[in-house]
């Protein structure tokens, strides 16, 4: 090699090693963040920014996406090509991120920044997220809680009778048919309805809540499949996110929905004049959380991890709260005393599952801390590995029909409209040619 291609060789490792150093020192100003629609205090972000730069002396902007199926996210760290800090799965998803080796431990080291992390969690969220089953992985090591919730029905007590909700089958009441928005999250839908489809085996003792948690066989998807295409009619839409503005404006009767979205639904139909509650079936139903996690492919683990920190701090997990109608995984007595209210809930729950033993009579919104006995009869469900695929195409094939019913209604109007159009064309033109003719003789 001659000396000057040596020096060219050189040049280009120089400069490229420079290019390199400074896209990374440009990243690290950066801070990711990829979580749900309508899921945070969006005042936080900035003061996030500001807090980061007091804290560290360090620069951080942040960009903030959205996503609404957790399948989604998946995709996108798992390939690593969208190299997100922070993201906010839910449960199982969480369990299968870190089965798939996707996450990295979220560092509790802050310097002279306290540590807000593990402050005040309550011990009923701590042990739900401990069941997440990850090989031998310590799961609070690699989610930190956000929001938890169940799913139920939220509906409109002017139109529905409470009791009616009170059990999944009121998706099958004739009563309510094409009133009833859906929840297009395969999980969230696909659990409840296992539920309520084997009350006899559960009730029985057959077979056991943490069992049924992990059942994704051929013959429960086949049932719940069975169910849903047969309720498919009286679905008045799928929805992820406009269910509870539907809702709130006094469209629909009934959404099967997280009792999230419901809190936020409530408080703005009441200025509206709409009448909502949310209530869970007897049958039991889903409990679940979501969490601060930090992916593999992360750019800026330093500031990701100041970032759930920062979500933590009691004020910040309250002022999410009220933005959005959820449920901060934070417990302890202060959350319980800004929460009680007997004016507002006059009736009493007993959340000490949540609050601890002294909580088991307290003035708290049922929508928001539903009563122990509802509770109990909750489950969270694990990631179903190999067999997702087969729970993935059970869900397209009943959405998939429920398309194909409204595109064959769609189709066929259009087709009679059409014929009818060319009809009465076909006649004009007849009897304007016959016309012609009788003139003509003339
Ligand atoms: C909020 C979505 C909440 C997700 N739009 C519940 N797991």
């Amino acid at each position: 090699m001659t000396k000057l291609l040596k020096a060219a060789l050189l040049a280009i490792v120089c400069f490229a090693c420079i290019a390199c150093s400074q896209e990374d020192s440009e990243r690290s100003k950066v801070l990711k963040v990829y979580n749900w629609a309508d899921y945070i205090d969006e005042d936080l972000i900035g003061e996030f920014e500001n807090w980061y730069k007091e804290e560290t002396g360090e620069e951080v902007k942040v960009i903030y996406q959205l996503f609404d199926i957790n399948e989604v996210v998946l995709a996108k760290i798992e390939k690593g090509k969208d190299d997100y800090d922070v993201v906010c799965p839910s449960d199982y998803m969480i369990e299968r991120m870190m089965r798939k080796d996707l996450l990295l431990p979220v560092s509790r080291d802050f310097g002279k920044t306290p540590n807000y992390i593990d402050s005040n969690v309550s011990p009923f969220i701590r042990e739900l997220m401990s069941k997440m089953d990850a090989y031998g992985k310590n799961p609070l090591d690699y989610c930190v809680g956000y929001m938890w919730g169940t799913t139920g029905f939220m509906y409109n007590t002017d139109k529905v009778a409470k009791e009616d909700i009170l059990t999944w089958n009121v998706l099958n009441n004739p009563k309510y048919a094409g009133q009833i928005y859906m929840k297009d999250a395969f999980r969230d839908v696909y659990l409840p309805i296992l539920i309520y489809l084997k009350q006899k085996e559960l009730n029985s003792g057959e077979i056991s809540l943490d069992s049924l948690m992990y059942d994704s066989s051929d013959e429960s998807i086949a049932l719940v499949e069975n169910y849903l295409k047969n309720i498919a009619p009286n679905i008045a839409g799928w929805e992820v996110d406009f269910g509870k503005e539907m809702m709130a404006k006094g469209n629909g009767a009934i959404d099967f929905t997280w009792s999230g979205d419901a809190g936020w639904a409530i408080e703005q139909a009441s200025e509206a004049g709409v009448n909502l509650d949310f209530d869970i079936p007897d049958e039991g139903s889903n409990v679940w959380f979501d969490g601060w996690c930090i992916p593999k492919y992360a750019k800026n683990v330093k500031a990701a991890s100041y970032f759930i920190n920062f979500m933590c701090k009691q004020e910040n997990s309250i002022r999410n709260m009220d933005a959005i109608g959820y449920v901060s995984v934070i417990g302890g007595d202060q959350m319980l005393a800004l929460q009680e209210d007997s004016l507002k809930y006059p009736e009493t729950v007993d959340a000490s599952y949540f609050f601890g033993p002294d909580a088991c009579n307290v003035h708290l919104n049922h929508v928001q801390y539903p009563d122990i006995k509802k509770i109990m009869k909750c489950g969270t469900m694990h990631d179903s590995g190999d067999r997702t695929d087969a729970m993935l195409a059970m869900w397209s094939r009943v959405k998939g029909d429920n398309v194909s019913t409204f595109t064959y209604i769609v189709i066929a109007v259009t087709v009679i409209v059409i014929a009818i159009a060319i009809y009465t064309a076909m006649k004009k033109k007849n009897r304007r040619r016959s016309r012609g003719k009788k003139g003509s003789k003339k």
